[in-house]
């Protein structure tokens, strides 16, 4: 399969003389079908392994004197395909598919740490990662610092010598703080340990189409892309995204040997169908998420909504430096009263008829859960209170149904909870948890 086979890495039929929009590059970039006997859409390659022209070149690509596949493990057609386009939209020099986000985080980190280095991480971040840096690389004898990087400022006192990552997501999942990026690379490049420090951001609320870290100086890019690429709820994948000698090393240690976490070619070929329509479907994310965020904030039974497009939103302004629009993510928490936040996060999660609750995110399904208990639950109660990850938030991916069906949905459930709460026995106050941003 011939790769950027014309200007923008589009067929020449395709290429233009101004660069190519994000759409048109999300469905073009890298694949001109005159190089599959005309298919529109690119070959799944079903295969493991790869025949070698001769005994000489088999060795030859093994001692990376030749160009070429070898084996499943290190690269298939369909996944290069795939790369090349992710690389493209997140503006970096080459990309590495893997099986699922978490391969895509450990492969690079079994990469970039060594036992002695420390890897700073920001305070709330996704259940298994946050497990992964926790509970397993200290095992391996690597210091794991959280720190509160909302605030750049309190990034620098812990950068030392041994620092070799910085770790984030922006918005942060579960409760959608913001990390300005560009803020944070400033702190990096002012600190005397700078060449020895990869920045590396979660992409995977954002996509690159709402927003591109690399531009705003981070050096790797990680995604599930189980999320909104892939977009169907179908696949299970993941991406690291940067400089090419670093995505080479990821690919020949933190996944051929370390994981072994490669991304199936049926998966490959699903996620490059979700990219087409990425655009699309982010910008309808989006208009469904800030109806429903309006219309929760609205409500007497939600006592905060967390959402990046509202104006009480408390990093307003990050949102409006680094993201193209607010996202399709948000969190709340209800004012439960006597029967609790909890038990009338719960209530509410089990009214709703059309809404499903479920982890993940980013599909076309309006999605609900409870982090406490499912997707944060690799926290400890005690780390969740000290990440601010409160007992009653409740996270909502907005889907891409009609919204008036989302509305009702929402309306009726929040009304029969809200009558619930009012109905509780009075006796017990409302509990007073620190709300999941901590302030
Ligand atoms: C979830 N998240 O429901 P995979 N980075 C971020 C993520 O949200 C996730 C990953 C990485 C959820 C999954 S919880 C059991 C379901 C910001 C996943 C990891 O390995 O592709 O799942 O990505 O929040």
């Amino acid at each position: 399969m011939t790769q950027r086979s014309g200007k923008d890495g589009m067929s020449p039929k395709t290429t233009r003389r101004e660069p190519a929009g994000f759409s048109t590059r999300a469905i073009h970039h890298g694949y001109d079908p005159q190089d599959a006997k005309g298919a529109l859409n690119p070959p799944i390659y079903m295969t493991s392994t790869y025949a070698f022209e001769d005994a000489r070149a088999g060795g030859e690509l093994f001692a990376g004197e030749r160009e070429g596949y070898i084996y499943g493990r290190l690269g298939n057609p369909t996944q290069a395909l795939l790369e090349t386009r992710l690389a493209e939209l997140e503006g970096g020099e080459a990309a590495l598919a893997t099986a699922s986000g978490m391969g895509a985080i450990s492969a690079s980190m079994w990469t970039l740490l060594r036992p002695g280095d420390e890897l700073i991480i920001d305070k709330t971040l996704y259940g298994c990662t946050f497990s992964f840096f926790t509970h397993g690389l200290r095992e391996f004898g690597i210091t794991v610092t959280p720190v509160d990087m909302t605030r750049p400022e309190n990034l620098e006192p812990c950068i030392t010598d041994k620092t070799r990552v910085v770790y984030f997501e922006t918005p942060a999942n579960p409760n959608m703080r913001l990390v300005d990026i560009a803020a944070i690379r400033e702190v990096i490049d002012a600190s005397p340990h700078v060449d020895n420090i990869s920045l590396v951001v979660d992409n995977t609320y954002c996509t690159p189409y709402l927003q591109t870290p690399l531009k705003l100086g981070a050096n790797l890019v990680v995604h599930s892309a189980t999320k909104y690429l892939g977009g169907h709820g179908d696949v299970i994948a993941g991406a690291v995204v940067g400089e090419k000698e670093t995505i080479d090393r990821i690919r020949m240690y933190g996944l051929k040997d370390m994981t072994g976490a490669v991304i199936a070619p049926m998966d490959a070929f699903l996620v490059l169908r979700g990219l087409k329509t990425l655009r699309l479907r982010m910008d309808a994310h989006v208009k469904n998420a800030q109806a429903l965020a309006a219309l929760l904030e609205a409500h007497p039974l939600v006592a905060r909504v967390f959402y990046p497009g509202l104006e009480s939103f408390a990093w307003a302004e990050t949102a409006k430096k680094q993201m193209r629009a607010p996202g399709g993510m948000m969190a709340f928490e209800l004012h439960g009263g006597a029967m609790g936040d909890l038990e009338a996060g719960i209530h509410l999660m089990d009214q709703l008829r059309l809404i499903i609750c479920a982890v993940s995110l980013g599909d076309a399904e309006t999605l609900i859960q409870h982090p406490a208990s499912m997707t944060h639950s690799t926290y400890t109660p005690e780390e969740r209170h000290v990440h601010g990850i409160s007992d009653g938030l409740i996270r909502l991916s907005a889907g891409l149904e009609d919204i008036a069906d989302l509305e009702e949905d929402l309306t009726c459930a929040l009304d029969a909870t809200w009558a619930r709460v009012k109905k509780a026995k009075a006796g017990e106050s409302n509990r007073l948890e620190p709300t999941s941003q901590g302030y």
